[in-house]
């Protein structure tokens, strides 16, 4: 057997109750997690397209808030609603869904709100998802904490459904490009998290004609002259090393943000550049937003920033990416942060 589909075998051994479980249904809500990104939009517009296309399904999209430009590209002609500007068409979507599919978070905390509605929902509940631990609100699950993306988890699936349906069907285009946008951005163009399946999705997806330089050029390169300055000023002005500890912090006041003409998402990536600097293997990013301050944990060397941020930050995430909330003032963060991964680092 080959190594690539050895790694996935035990995964997709159950894709036959999804398989049973789509044939039943007809509307199907297809969510992501609060701040969407690549992975989140591609897996849901992904796999949403091919519900659609290739299996007739009534599909509407659900994320919990807004939806970052440079990705909106990926929805085409399908319903994608932000629960926080759409409220009632994602209740009624939801009061008539057949089957709720949650991708690319694992607890239902990840919706903020939309958390709730989800929860009181009565639809049939599955997951697919690469986070450790899902929590047991979902009837199938999917979890796949080794692979690369929700969106590789989800190309492997559907080339799983397609070959249990039995006849076959090729992805359609729009399916292939969502599902390598989400891909290439959750390995961060092919730098962490990459197994030879991986490469061996990519080389497939290739084939559909996708324009892998201008879709770089459109995911990664659309930033504004003020990301620039504001990222300079922060690795300039407001970087700390704690070289005791091998860590990095960074802060983002409302202050910064207002000089910086800050957008959402003006501040991606930020958090994974101080891991460049050798010895330090612990980044902290903190943002201030308007109720809470938002967390954003990267680790090499598999420091689990997800367990730093269960215990002190009320988040989690991957090992080496984590997020988390604060309720504090913003000038005692730092602070805070040096106290907790002391006492983290001496458990
Ligand atoms: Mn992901």
């Amino acid at each position: 057997m080959d190594m690539w589909r050895y790694d996935l075998q035990d995964n997709l051994r159950g894709v036959e109750k999804l398989f049973v479980k789509i044939t039943q249904v007809n509307k199907i809500v297809l969510v992501g997690h609060v701040n969407p990104d690549g992975d989140c939009i591609g897996s849901i517009t992904g796999l949403g397209g091919y519900l659609k296309d290739c299996c007739g399904k009534n599909v509407t999209l659900v994320v919990p808030n807004e939806v970052p430009q440079f990705l909106k590209f990926l929805s085409h002609d399908m319903n994608l609603y932000s629960y926080n500007i759409h409220k009632e068409e994602v209740h009624s979507a939801l009061e008539s869904a057949d089957m709720v599919i949650c991708m690319d978070l694992n607890s239902l905390k990840r919706m903020d709100d939309l958390g709730a509605a989800i929860q009181g929902c009565g639809a049939y509940k599955a997951l697919i998802d690469h986070h450790p631990n899902p929590d047991d609100t979902f009837e199938l699950v999917y979890s796949y904490p080794q692979s690369s993306s929700t969106c590789e988890l989800a190309y492997w699936i559907i080339k799983e459904l397609i070959q249990i349906g039995g006849e076959y069907i090729q992805m359609p285009y729009n399916v292939a490009l969502s599902l390598y946008t989400g891909m290439m951005t959750d390995t961060n163009n092919f730098a962490n998290s990459v197994l030879p399946s991986t490469f061996r999705m990519a080389s497939e997806l290739l084939a559909y004609g996708i324009d892998k330089d201008k879709l770089q050029g459109m995911v990664f390169g659309g930033y504004s002259e003020s990301r620039m300055r504001l990222m300079g000023d922060m690795l300039l002005n407001k970087m700390t090393i704690y070289n005791n500890l091998g860590a990095s912090v960074m802060v983002i006041t409302k202050e910064d943000k207002a000089k910086y003409n800050f957008a959402k998402g003006d501040s991606e990536g930020f958090v994974n550049l101080p891991l460049n600097i050798k010895d330090i293997h612990i980044s902290a990013l903190f943002t201030e937003d308007d109720d809470y301050i938002r967390v954003s944990l990267r680790s090499k060397d598999d420091f689990p920033v997800n367990k730093l941020s269960n215990q002190y930050f009320n988040g989690g995430g991957h090992q080496r990416a984590a997020g988390g909330k604060l309720a504090m003032a913003i000038g005692d963060v730092e602070e805070y942060f040096v106290k907790c991964l002391t006492e983290f680092k001496q458990l």
